[in-house]
């Protein structure tokens, strides 16, 4: 069987890890998300995807869910030492090797899903991973500033989450360059061979919603005839962790699981997941078109991820 997820970092990672193990003899291809990709210290850092390669390959720092097991910060200490920052941003040494490689790799013509496949060489994450596109797309999050033209001011998305912890009001959330951009060479290919296509409980405006934005990708997803099913990344009426809850309300989405399924749509979903306490929203969301069943969807043990998958997947034969 031949599976397309389209992935943030955390979420989708620990979502690819549980169906890995659920459908081990499947054939993955995982389309991540670039739109958090960030220039700092001359360096191309992309945490999505190096969130999927290093859990999926065994480096990732499991309680932190991002940057690397074991690591140590003696590199961003000497840089704050010379007074270069942002200091706001953890870079951490075993990290720096990657973003080191990409970039010498980048500088020498190679396009990021190129450099991609070569850091997985080390990984073995697994799964195809692909960038969803080679060129330069920017989340930025425009904010309050009243010193600003206009009172408003756009930030990076890192700068907005790391920096401010999303802790003001989000009033647009712009993936620059996207609609410039293309799809990586085989996202559009994967896509048209899938089998199924999933959406992991990734971020559905910053990680999903990004990779949506890639002119080209939404239409093949519609366009491939398969079950498209997806999984809520909102428990209760509130992100499970992270910042979706400031990022939907700058596009106007109610931070609810029958909500982000509306937002996705019926022209795109087919199926959609919710977790047992929002088990209420079946019908509404039943009643936009979206075939929904309620299981636990919380991945607090690579048993329960597993099951989750299992679940995708059996809704994804019964919307076939
Ligand atoms: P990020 O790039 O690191 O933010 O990761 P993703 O975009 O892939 O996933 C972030 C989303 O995962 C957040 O909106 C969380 O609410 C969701 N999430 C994290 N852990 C869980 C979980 O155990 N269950 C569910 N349903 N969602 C989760
Ligand atoms: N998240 C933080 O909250 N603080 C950090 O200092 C930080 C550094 C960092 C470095 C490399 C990397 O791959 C990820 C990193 N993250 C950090 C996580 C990252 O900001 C987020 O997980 C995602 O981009 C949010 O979707
Ligand atoms: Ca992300």
């Amino acid at each position: 069987m031949r599976i397309v997820v389209l992935a943030g970092g955390i979420g989708g990672a620990r979502f690819l890890r549980g169906l890995k193990s659920a459908a081990p003899d499947a054939d993955i291809t995982v389309i991540g998300n670039t739109g958090d990709d960030i220039h700092l210290f001359g360096l191309k850092v992309c945490p999505d995807l190096d969130t999927v390669m290093y859990t999926l390959g065994g480096g990732i720092h499991e309680e932190q869910g991002w940057g690397r097991a074991d690591e140590t910060f003696a590199v961003k200490g000497e840089l704050a030492a010379y007074g270069v920052g942002p200091e706001w941003f953890g870079l951490g040494d075993r990290d720096f090797a990657t973003h080191i490689v990409r970039t010498q790799m980048i500088g020498a013509g190679y396009p990021l899903s190129a450099v991609t496949e070569a850091l997985c060489a080390r990984w073995q994450p697994g799964v195809r991973l692909l960038p969803m596109s080679d060129d330069r797309v920017e989340t930025h999050v425009l904010i309050d500033d009243p010193e600003a033209d206009g009172g408003r001011r756009a930030v990076h998305f890192q700068e907005y989450w790391v920096r401010l912890r999303a802790s003001v009001p989000a009033h647009a959330v712009v993936p620059v360059g996207a609609e410039q951009s293309k799809p990586a060479p085989g996202v559009l290919e994967a896509i048209a061979a899938a089998d199924v296509v999933l959406f992991p409980p990734s971020n559905p405006i910053v990680s999903v919603g990004t990779i949506l934005a890639v002119p080209g990708i939404r239409e093949a997803i519609a366009d491939a005839g398969v079950p498209v099913v997806g999984l809520s990344p909102i428990v209760g009426d509130a992100p499970v962790r992270g910042m979706a809850d400031k990022v939907l309300a700058a596009v106007g989405v109610e931070s609810t699981a029958a909500a982000v399924a509306a937002h996705y749509g019926s022209g795109l979903l087919d199926g959609w997941l919710v977790d047992t306490v929002d088990a209420h929203a079946t019908a509404e969301v039943e009643a936009a078109g979206i075939r929904c069943r309620a299981v636990p969807l919380m991945m607090t043990d690579p048993v329960a991820t597993a099951q989750m998958a299992r679940e995708a997947l059996t809704l994804a034969e019964e919307v076939r």
